[in-house]
């Protein structure tokens, strides 16, 4: 066994707290999405983010289907109500009653008009985010107290996810790799993530950026968020895409950034399995999806593992290279149903590493970015706190691999972190992994979903 292998993981006695406490946090999280719902959707913070975005509905519904199926439903029908022609699901989904201005970029930056397959209708991104929603969907139909309404929501939602994920295989997939690309770093959903630094030294021309003013912080330290030249480059990213109309072809030939990452795709592999359970319930032939599901799962043990580091990284596919930093992504196929023992065994080794478990009594798991290397952070955004969704993603992983040594242990302290962090620090975006401090956004909505999903899991066996 190495010497970060399962034995080193002393699995802490993970106190939930009494059964009483814990209706008391999920009435809590359940009032923070009740006062974000706007009517027809849920935006992710007051504050940072009066919008929709997508993996943030996905993360909600889950959240909600436990104990509203009506409102779990329509979070996903009126993000799917902005899906583009081509079948892109846009990252954010803008409310024309917000005041422009309120987040940059806004709609009028984006522009969405000038993309040949935007159809009429709310104004939105250009670009994409992890697709989860089939898995959502699938758990949204899963919880339904009203199983004939449940079944109709599946009928209808079906083929806009089949247009989510055949848009995915279409337009993404340029190496031929069986993943998708992605083309920018807020399509990760891990914007700031020490793993596109390199990446993102792409130069940006004279002129290349408009001026523009960030709205983030107002809202927020700026300690906590994307320095200027990374706002800088991604700003100019969005510029190289609106100005090419969004057009998916020249946007590959000319993209300076198209990246394989194991997150995006370990969830699309996830999502293509829940695609399939759903084609079954409905009737359709599940088969389509469970290959596509077989063939993710090939290719990122084929062009995203790397033997030597024994970890999955991401590949930026202009230079053919791996990127090598170490960042949570890393571990993210454990969402891959299919992944063979000796690759779960590989995570959990890592997991129970110093790299991401702090030797600190007391500390939280799990960093997103390595601990021991130098671009840790422990407050700035993406760049070493702890985040809610991630842990969620992580404990779903590990729970779907529990036979593995070591896996079922590290999910009960994971689930055990993410409650006591929330108790300490309440409904924060983000939060410091020696202190539990909460960073970014109060009132956040994923925390608040993925917390009542866990207890309420929990709860049933
Ligand atoms: C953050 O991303 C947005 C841009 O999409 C931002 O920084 O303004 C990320 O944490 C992303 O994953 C998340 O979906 C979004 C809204 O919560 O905020």
């Amino acid at each position: 066994m190495s010497e970060h292998g399962p034995e080193a993981v002393a699995v802490e006695s993970v106190d939930l707290g009494t059964a009483a406490a814990r209706d008391r946090l999920i009435e809590d999280a359940e009032g923070v999405l009740d006062r974000n719902w706007t009517g027809g959707s849920t935006i992710p913070s007051r504050s940072l983010y009066p919008h929709q975005w997508s993996w943030d509905a996905a993360f909600i519904a889950i959240g909600r289907s436990w104990y509203d199926q009506q409102r779990a439903e329509q979070e996903l029908e009126s993000l799917f109500a902005a899906q583009w022609a081509n079948g892109m699901l846009p990252h954010i989904v803008f409310n024309p009653a917000v005041p422009p201005g309120a987040y940059f970029p806004g709609p009028e930056f984006w522009d969405s008009d000038r993309a040949a397959g935007h159809r009429k209708g709310p104004a939105t991104s250009g670009i994409t985010q992890p697709p989860l929603h089939a898995l959502a969907a699938r758990e949204v139909h899963r919880r339904a107290q009203d199983p004939v309404r449940a079944h109709a929501f599946l009928e209808r939602i079906y083929p806009k996810l089949v247009a989510q994920h055949d848009y995915l295989a279409r337009w993404r997939d340029p190496a031929g790799h069986g993943l998708a690309v992605i083309v920018h770093p807020w399509e990760s959903g891990m914007d700031n993530a020490p793993i596109w630094d390199d990446d993102l030294r792409l130069s940006v021309p004279p002129g290349g950026v408009p001026p523009y003013r960030r709205r983030d912080l107002v809202h927020a330290d700026p300690g906590d968020r994307p320095t200027k030249a990374a706002y800088d480059r991604f700003v100019y990213l969005v510029v190289t895409y609106r100005d090419n109309g969004y057009d998916d072809s020249r946007l590959l030939a000319s993209s300076p950034f198209l990246v394989e990452d194991p997150l995006f795709n370990a969830i699309w592999c996830a999502s293509a399995h829940a695609l399939a359970d759903i084609a079954e319930i409905l009737g359709r032939d599940p088969a389509p999806h469970r290959q596509r599901a077989g063939r993710i799962s090939v290719g990122m043990r084929q062009h995203l593992w790397d033997d030597r580091t024994r970890r999955f990284h991401a590949r930026d596919i202009r230079t053919g290279g791996l990127l090598r930093k170490s960042m949570i992504t890393s571990l993210m196929p454990l969402l891959d149903p299919m992944l063979p023992a000796a690759y779960v065994e590989a995570i959990v080794a890592d997991l129970g590493s110093p790299h991401f478990r702090p030797a600190e009594p007391g500390a939280f798991l799990v960093p997103s970015h390595d601990l021991v290397s130098p671009e840790f952070d422990r407050r700035r955004y993406w760049r070493g706190p702890v985040w809610i969704n991630t842990d969620w993603l992580l404990w779903r992983g590990l729970d779907q691999h529990a036979a593995a040594a070591g896996a079922a242990g590290i999910a009960a302290e994971i689930a055990g972190s993410m409650v006591r962090l929330v108790r300490r620090s309440g409904w924060r975006e983000y939060f410091d992994p020696f202190t539990g401090a909460g960073y970014g956004s109060a009132d956040f909505s994923w925390s608040a979903a993925l917390i009542v999903d866990l207890l309420r899991t929990i709860a049933t066996g």
